[in-house]
């Protein structure tokens, strides 16, 4: 019934599509997956989480927890967050030691009613937002919609603005989701990795204004594991730093959230490479190379937190 990687790389996977292949993966895989229904959308999509383990039982582990698919156009984000999965399930056996004393958390399509949009019809490609309905405008930046330095820089208040924060925190199902699955994990989180692109950044807290948080030495030893082994592997130079430093303030986004009310020790945004006309979309023929890559880096930076 199951072939192995049936998800492949051939091709931008539905929302629905990426919910039943974890589900047949908890089905082959018992002992070491779980999927858990966190929650919905806006528009009724179910919420899912992977947890990924390596069977032995054991219950005090920390987590490495990675998330994708939060901006609706960014789609090479739930393909790298597919890949992820397919790497530490489909191809346990070479990878078995990320999970020794680590679990894994994947969370593939945060935005899923956004996501959808943007799959519906080309002239919504570009969609980022979440979907529902404000007076003048649709949709919230759920990357500005976490509580932590709500509404501070980088912020709209006007509801057709890309960057809209929402009437208040948490405004959106979709953020609530992903703050109920943190606080639920808090101070377990060893490192929190949100997927998005484009650019080729990798991002570390503080976002929120232009400080550095306490630990920075150790997350920029972490984003420089990942800068060197995508370098070796590809000559693709990520740029690292501090997320509001080198690219811009952006306060209520989910790393700062992790990162300072759930207390994940590491915490960074890696912002994928930019592909396609418009960079948020490289052609599926790319697909592969991109993921493969990325893996690459997400690989080097969970062993740099893992031999921490
Ligand atoms: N970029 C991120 C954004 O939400 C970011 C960049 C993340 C900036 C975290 C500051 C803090 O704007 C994309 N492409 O979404
Ligand atoms: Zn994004």
């Amino acid at each position: 019934v199951f072939s192995k990687e049936r998800l492949g790389t051939d091709c931008y996977r539905s929302h629905g599509e990426i919910n039943d292949w974890i589900e047949e993966l908890q089905q082959k895989y018992p002992e070491r997956v779980f999927v858990k229904q966190v929650g919905f959308s806006y528009e009724h999509r179910e919420l899912k989480t992977i947890t990924i383990t390596n069977g032995d039982g054991r219950k005090d582990k920390k987590v490495i927890f990675v998330d994708s698919g939060m901006h609706a156009r960014e789609w090479i984000s739930p393909s790298t967050g597919i890949y992820v999965i397919q790497q530490l399930v489909e191809n346990f056996e070479e990878n078995k030691a990320l999970l020794e004393n680590f679990d894994w958390i994947v969370m593939p399509i945060i935005n899923a009613d956004g996501y959808e949009y943007t799959r519906s019809s080309p002239a919504n490609r570009m969609w980022r937002k979440t979907r529902q309905p404000y007076k003048t405008c649709t949709g919230v930046d759920p990357n500005r919609n976490f509580d932590f330095m709500y509404g501070f820089a980088g912020t709209s208040t006007l509801t057709c603005m890309e960057t809209y924060r929402g009437p208040q925190p948490f405004s959106e199902p979709e953020t609530v989701v992903l703050r109920d699955v943190l606080l639920s994990l808090k101070g377990k989180i060893s490192f929190y990795l949100t997927l998005h692109s484009h650019g080729a950044y990798l991002l570390y807290p503080y976002g929120y204004d232009r400080i550095l948080a306490p630990n920075t030495n150790e997350l920029e030893d972490v984003a420089q594991a990942g800068f060197n082994a995508i370098y070796n592997y590809s000559k693709r130079e990520y740029q690292v730093g501090n997320a509001a430093i080198l690219l811009y303030p952006a306060a209520g986004a989910s790393d700062d959230y992790a990162y300072a009310v759930a207390d994940a020790r590491i915490a960074i945004t890696m912002e994928l490479p930019s592909g396609g006309k418009k960079g948020f979309d490289p052609p599926p023929s790319d697909i592969k190379s991109y993921v493969e890559e990325s893996w690459v880096g997400i690989l080097a930076m969970a062993k740099k937190v893992i031999e921490k």
